[in-house]
């Protein structure tokens, strides 16, 4: 097959941040072209992946991540509710419903820092173990990870941990202080090492420059394996949080990103993620062409609102795009 990509065989581990920044400024034509090559030639045809999130606890977090609307240290301002841990029967029950819709993954969150033994944990054990059972990807974000706390859910049946690098290592402390780059690198490690997937990207729109976001990306594709999964969020400005007045991100700057993540990551699925609720459906038709092959659906995120189920089945139809059926691997 003839892709317009050099070395179209190779997945590459060595990808710098000048070239990814060069793929980034490149004109969005000759991008998307290059995008699409590389995308027909690892998955051939054009799949979407329906993932549905669920927030199995909810608020008062520890950490300070300026763009999020759980973390305890903007409560005053966002008004946010403190929830306890769900029970299993309930989140088993949503994972159903999703299923029913149409997902083949659930992935369920926790505003926690990291993962304490204890009851708890157990119960998101067997949520995992539900999910599961289902026949449904499972995956979970739960915050930090140690080595037999990742074992435990990879015994469980989770497909997939969740921990997003979120930005590049430089503009990382201007959105958090509260834990280090490198502590998000151990709970990767740690998740790898049980064998589990890994399912980490991050966010666009915080103030961080293209340089920022190519470095983001160099981080992610010079993992050995790459991410199983990459989702690339557009800030969702949340008011009471610290970057509630950032400007939006304009729909094709995510088209970008999709396109880079594409090329970088060939086998990986790039999760169009948060923000598609401010995207027209052409924005989001850009995003599928430039090899996003995944999406959150149900008409909620964590805390905030994602566009309707029936609204995103029209527009994969309309578009002509399949419906990712069974798991995906
Ligand atoms: N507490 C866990 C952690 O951070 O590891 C898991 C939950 S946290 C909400 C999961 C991810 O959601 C974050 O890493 C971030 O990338 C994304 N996120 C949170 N708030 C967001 C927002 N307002 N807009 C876009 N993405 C957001
Ligand atoms: C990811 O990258 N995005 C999802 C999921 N992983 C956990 C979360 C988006 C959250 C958006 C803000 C909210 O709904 O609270
Ligand atoms: Fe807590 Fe996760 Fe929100 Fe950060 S992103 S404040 S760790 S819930």
């Amino acid at each position: 097959m003839n892709i317009p990509v050099e070395n179209d065989s190779l997945i590459r581990h060595d990808w710098t941040t000048e070239e990814i920044l060069e793929l980034l400024e490149l004109p969005l034509m000759e991008l998307l072209y290059r995008a699409q090559g590389v995308h027909r030639h690892f998955w051939g045809e054009h799949k979407v992946q329906l993932a549905s999130l669920l927030s199995i606890k909810t608020g008062a977090c520890p950490e300070d991540c300026k763009y999020c609307p759980q973390s305890a240290h903007y409560t005053k301002k966002t008004g946010m509710a403190k929830e306890s841990l769900m029970d299993i029967t309930p989140v088993i029950e949503q994972a159903r419903v999703a299923q029913k819709a149409g997902a083949t993954r659930f992935c369920m969150g926790a505003a926690w820092s990291r993962v304490r033994d204890g009851e708890e944990f157990d119960r998101v054990l067997d949520m995992v173990q539900g999910v599961s059972d289902l026949g449904m990807e499972a995956c979970v974000t739960l915050g930090m990870l140690k080595p037999d706390q990742a074992q435990r859910l990879a015994d469980a049946g989770l497909t997939s941990y969740n921990h997003n690098l979120d930005t590049s290592p430089d503009y990382y402390k201007e959105i958090i202080s509260t834990r280090t780059y490198d502590d998000r690198l151990e709970t990767l490690e740690n998740a790898r090492k049980a064998g589990l997937s890994l399912c980490t990207g991050g966010i666009i729109g915080m103030g961080e420059s293209w340089t920022d976001r190519a470095e983001m990306l160099q981080v992610l594709s010079n993992f050995t394996p790459h991410p199983e999964s990459v989702p690339i969020n557009a800030l969702v400005p949340v008011k009471g949080t610290p970057l509630e007045d950032v400007a939006p991100v304009k729909p094709l700057e995510m088209v970008r990103m999709m396109a880079a993540a594409r090329i970088t990551m060939p086998k990986a699925r790039v999760r169009l993620s948060a923000g598609r609720q401010d995207m027209s459906d052409e924005a989001q038709v850009l995003c599928f062409m430039a090899g996003a092959n995944s999406i959150f659906y149900g008409e909620k995120l964590l805390t905030t609102e994602n566009p309707d189920t029936d609204a995103d089945l029209a527009l994969i139809k309309e578009a002509g795009l399949m419906v990712q059926e069974g798991a995906s691997g």
